[in-house]
């Protein structure tokens, strides 16, 4: 396992998912992030906070807007916020608790799609994962990551939700204990958008898990006023096979490259709307080691160009020999 004492790099606070509801606001309002080291106005309730670590030293608050709470009661477990679209929520820690890592997996998600159901927005977008251990140092088939896909591959059989593409989705090793989930749901389903440079991850082969990783590489959704392109969690991974195994650039440049495929793939094949790389609302990279910042960035900054909002984190990848896994969100609006 990879400690944190074994780095060198600068490692700042934790990640902090905030929503900031605006009780003037309708349920109409768009639906958008704002990414700042700031908490920021109006009514803000903490999601959850992560802790995969700033490697920029200072705290980093993503702040979901145009949403507002419909939790009735204040000690219910769950608090989610929602407009006409879209639902934003949090796995209760407290539900999770004393479990092991497949266990709590196939809780949290049976737990999902059981209320989506409940609170009316059936149909799950997109998703952020994080527990401790991700890896030991080669394929194991009770490596935490292998148990969080079975748990989670447990969940979608017995609970079967309706048809619809799996979610975009991150999942990220910590260095402290405990699962942590955030997802954001809608009432009308999206596109889920594969890259053709890439084997599906729910078609790998089940040398990497004993059952197949569910997501989509991307999934896009249309609402009457924007539209939404959610990036998966994106490695250097080419076929199914990890590309470039030690390079921190090389890792980087695929995956850019296959960022760059879906985008396009998501313009080709589904309308999406014309988009450089520097348009993204948000691009979050995650680092294994602290120390690869520097390279990273500047080679980064070189392709998006200084305008988009780049977040900086430490994280461990699903696989040992993966080094940096980048995740973006592009939100559109038409009006
Ligand atoms: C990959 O492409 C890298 O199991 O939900 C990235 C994003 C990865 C999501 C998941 C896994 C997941 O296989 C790992």
């Amino acid at each position: 396992m990879n400690t944190l004492a074994t780095t060198n790099g600068p490692v700042g606070e934790a990640l902090t998912i905030k929503v900031n509801t605006d009780l003037n606001a309708d349920l109409h309002a768009p639906f958008t992030v704002r990414y700042s080291n700031n908490p920021a106005e109006n009514i803000i309730h903490n999601l959850t906070t992560i802790p995969t670590l700033s490697l920029d030293v200072v705290q980093l608050f993503e702040t979901w807007q145009g949403v507002n709470n419909c939790s009735t009661n204040p000690s219910d477990p769950w608090q989610i916020y929602r407009n006409d679209q879209y639902l934003i929520a949090a796995v209760p820690a407290v539900l999770l608790e004393h479990l092991l890592i497949d266990e709590a997996t196939e809780k949290a998600y049976s737990l999902i799609f059981e209320q989506l159901n409940i609170w009316g927005y059936p149909y799950l977008l997109r998703t952020w994962n994080f527990f401790p251990e991700i890896t030991g140092d080669s394929y194991s088939h009770n490596d935490n990551y292998q148990q969080f896909c079975s748990g989670r591959a447990r969940a979608y059989a017995k609970m079967a939700p309706r048809p619809q593409p799996y979610p975009a989705a991150t999942v990220i090793g910590t260095q402290q204990t405990g699962l942590y989930i955030y997802f954001i749901a809608a009432k009308k389903a999206g596109v889920g958008i594969e890259n053709s440079q890439q084997v599906s991850a729910f078609e790998y082969p089940s040398t990497y898990s004993q059952d197949p990783p569910l997501f989509s590489r991307a999934l896009l959704h249309r609402n009457p006023t924007q539209e939404i392109l959610f990036i998966s969690g994106t490695a250097s991974i080419t076929g199914h096979s990890t590309q470039y195994d030690g390079d921190i650039t090389r890792q980087t440049e695929v995956c850019l490259a296959n960022i760059e495929n879906l985008i396009s793939t998501a313009t080709v094949e589904h309308k999406f709307s014309k988009m450089a790389l520097d348009d993204f609302s948000l691009i979050k990279v995650y680092l294994k080691n602290p120390n690869d910042i520097n390279t990273v960035r500047t080679h980064i900054q070189q392709m998006l160009g200084p305008s988009t909002p780049i977040y900086y984190l430490q994280g461990d990848m699903c696989r040992s020999d993966l080094l940096v896994e980048i995740e973006a969100l592009a939100i559109n609006s038409h009006r």
